[in-house]
């Protein structure tokens, strides 16, 4: 068990930090624009916004590489925008549209790309995690290097089937890297009240494998631990965990009451530990960008989501016989 805290950071360029901004505001404003569409009824259905945990998957991102694998739960409309699927896809799939990634009948929950290898989008707290072990055991059977991704929440870690899955990741020696996003809620319940010892990243000791815990409001401490992890799967070592301290600002759903958690630990975080905010002071006091270099960026985006939202509205529902297509899967190799 070679669990440890802390993580040397790595040096980025000003394109890199640039790209990191640019990413995680698109998931910000994207959500933001989301939850506006939500609110005036043209997203139907449940709707989990992923506002303050961009760093996590920006940072993973950087550090695969063009045919490595993710897989996450029902919180995954930044997952699909870091990996590079299309912001106007996801929206329209979000209002039930044709043009949607599943052309309208799946809705936030349940998106898929085998282009960009995005599995999901599950809606059943940590059914994702078999699932995920499953893609990592198709790239050791298939004899490549690829690695798979796989995402689950504080809650999740505390199923049983995660347990199982460890087994036998550690068993196969699968290149799968558990990203145990620690938002420290499962929808009203905090973290203190379901779990008997915190260190979630300790949680694959029983299976010999690793695992360490990251500040994931700093995008630079998970590209550098998702690096780590990423050479460990692929030097054929078997699974790794990370397990990524967040915070989410939004609700657990946008129909979450709010009542377990004070507006002042929300603010705080917001102030003190924003993960975009954190990029921007990077860029500006090391004189890698100018304000107006931000907020052209800002722009860029703003036409982006726009965009995307002005397709999602325009983009038709799907047609009624498309009731009786995709049901089941056929000539999938
Ligand atoms: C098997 C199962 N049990 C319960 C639920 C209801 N449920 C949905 S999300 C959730 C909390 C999960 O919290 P966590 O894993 O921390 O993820 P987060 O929502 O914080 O991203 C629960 C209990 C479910 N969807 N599936
Ligand atoms: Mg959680």
């Amino acid at each position: 068990m070679a669990a440890r805290k802390g993580t040397a950071k790595p040096n980025v360029s000003a394109d890199e930090l640039k790209a990191y901004y640019h990413d995680m505001l698109l998931i910000r404003r994207f959500e933001e624009k989301a939850g506006q569409l939500y609110g005036m009824g043209l997203i139907g259905g449940f709707c989990h916004l992923y506002i303050g945990q961009e760093a996590v998957v920006v940072g993973l991102e950087a550090a695969a590489e063009d045919g490595d694998k993710r897989i996450t739960s029902y919180r995954d409309h930044g997952h699909m925008l870091a990996c590079g699927m299309d912001p106007g896809g996801v929206m329209a799939e979000l209002t039930g549209r044709e043009g949607g990634y599943s052309k309208g009948k799946g809705g936030s929950m349940h998106m898929f790309s085998r282009e960009k290898h995005f599995y999901g989008g599950h809606g059943i707290v940590a059914a994702q995690v078999p699932l995920g072990a499953g893609l990592a055991f198709s790239d050791k059977y298939r004899g490549n290097d690829r690695v798979t991704f796989t995402y689950f929440g504080d809650g999740a870690a505390n199923q049983g089937q995660v347990y199982e899955t460890f087994n036998m990741a550690a068993l196969w020696q699968l290149p799968c890297i558990f990203v145990i996003e620690n938002n420290q809620y499962a929808m009203g319940t905090a973290q203190a009240r379901s779990t008997s010892t915190p260190d979630l990243f300790t949680r694959g000791a029983a299976f010999g494998i690793p695992g360490e815990v990251v500040d994931g409001m700093d995008v630079l401490a998970v590209k550098a631990a998702g690096e780590k992890a990423v050479r460990h799967c692929r030097a054929g070592k078997g699974p790794y965990i990370l397990e990524i301290k967040t915070y989410r600002y939004r609700g657990h759903s946008m129909s979450d009451p709010a009542k377990y958690r004070t507006r002042e630990e929300v603010q705080k975080m917001r102030d003190e530990r924003d993960p975009i905010e954190h990029v921007r002071a990077l860029l500006l006091t090391g004189k890698h960008a100018t304000e107006d270099d931000l907020k052209a960026i800002d722009k860029e985006i703003k036409a982006v989501v726009n965009a995307a939202a002005d397709f999602a509205k325009e983009s038709p529902e799907p047609a009624l016989d498309e009731l009786w297509t995709d049901i089941y899967a056929e000539g999938v190799r």
